[in-house]
């Protein structure tokens, strides 16, 4: 079967140190430091992410946060704000879904599209991946890296060849020298492991491991892993684009314009997101069974109440309300202030009726 789809990958650039810079903007420019804090106390913990600033000190995802602060004690050091990455990560995905019909996320801050449909050739689809790296950045505020190629396996290693900001497109007839030089490893699915035991057999760049017969990499892999080396290593893959049922959710968040326990100021809000929030489910037509407040009090700390209603429901009347119980119940159960508001709905049903480039 000849691959003639077109898929994009789209990958956030350092993504959690990156909507940190943008909810702080005077952190630009200076190494910024995403922090696992495992809750022992101290520096006890791992490095998330870096923005690039912090990469140049060796400073990465994984390494130990007391090793991160030996290596550049003036960068800034930040605990992870999941909910703030979700939010942001959700309004990427919605921007996504307004340009392509089929979206796979694939994580927190990348996901794939089939733009076959789309476009006529790789040429457009160029073009549109700059349309939506633009769309990103305008109403997001963000950079991303974008890969296209015929299939996912090949879109998801473009998307990572020019990072920050970078758009790499691999035709079909480019793929094998695209793929050559490279290390086994860029392969998603050939782990350490197996990289190891290539290299001992002197087998370093995909360019090499396609040059071995499926009979070698079967005695050496197995049967199944065997063949989809052979496969991989020639830059063929058919495994579609899928939309994950149940991940898609719709939500927007605030600061509010001081920290405040009053009622009256957190409703208003609500009810302001709550419009808000109806308005894009209009748009796509959806219903939603599940509605989460979302609370971010001064000490950063986020706290969530959530409601699965007994039926579908898709009018603002209900949002508002649900919403608005949502958040007294927050406030008598934690009398704290909060520095922050959201609000979310998921659980959808429903047409997913696309969007039109005009609405962005
Ligand atoms: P990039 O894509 O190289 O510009 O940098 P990131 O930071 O976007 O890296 P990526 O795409 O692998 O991961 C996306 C986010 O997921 C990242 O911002 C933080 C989180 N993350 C990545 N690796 C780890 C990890 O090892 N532990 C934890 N807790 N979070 C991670
Ligand atoms: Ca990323
Ligand atoms: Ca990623």
């Amino acid at each position: 079967m000849p691959d003639n789809r077109i898929i994009l990958h789209v990958d956030m650039d350092y993504f959690f140190a990156q909507c940190e810079e943008r909810e702080h903007p005077e952190l630009k420019g200076k190494p910024v430091v995403i922090c696992v804090y495992s809750g022992r106390g101290g520096d006890s913990g791992a490095v998330s992410t870096s923005n690039y600033e912090a990469r140049k000190f060796g400073i990465k995802a994984g390494i130990p946060i007391s090793r991160a602060k030996k290596l550049n004690p003036d960068a800034v050091f930040l605990p992870v704000n999941m909910e703030l990455y979700r939010s942001i990560s959700d309004d990427i995905m919605e921007i996504l879904r307004g340009f392509s019909d089929i979206v796979e996320q694939e994580s927190i801050d990348e996901a794939f599209c089939d733009i076959t449909g789309k476009v006529a050739d790789f040429d457009e689809a160029k073009k549109l991946a700059a349309q939506i790296k633009d769309a990103i950045r305008q109403n997001v505020g963000l950079t991303c890296s974008a890969g296209i190629a015929p299939n996912k396996l090949v879109a998801k290693i473009a998307s990572d060849f020019q990072k920050p900001d970078g758009l790499t497109v691999v035709k079909p007839e480019e793929v094998r020298t695209f793929l050559e030089p490279l290390k086994v490893t860029d392969l998603i699915g050939v782990g350490k492991k197996t990289a190891e035991r290539l290299n001992e057999l002197g087998i370093n760049t995909i360019g090499d491991m396609s040059k071995l017969s499926i009979g070698e990499l079967v005695s050496e892999f197995g049967q199944a892993k065997g063949a989809w080396m052979k496969q991989a290593s020639q830059g063929i893959d058919t495994t579609p684009v899928q939309e994950r049922e149940g991940t898609e959710q719709i939500g927007r968040i605030t600061t509010l314009k001081e920290d405040t326990k009053d009622l009256k100021v957190i409703l208003d809000t609500i009810d302001r997101l709550s419009g808000e929030v109806s308005g894009k489910l209009k748009e796509r037509k959806l219903s939603f069974r599940s509605v989460t407040f979302i609370g971010i009090s001064t000490d950063f700390k986020t706290h969530t109440k959530s409601r699965t209603l007994g039926a579908p429901a898709k009018d603002a009347g209900t949002i508002k309300r649900v919403a608005n119980e949502l958040a007294r119940d927050f406030i008598v159960q934690y009398p704290t202030a909060l520095r922050r508001v959201g609000l979310r709905v998921a659980n959808f049903s429903g047409e997913k009726s696309q969007m039109t480039l005009g609405e962005f």
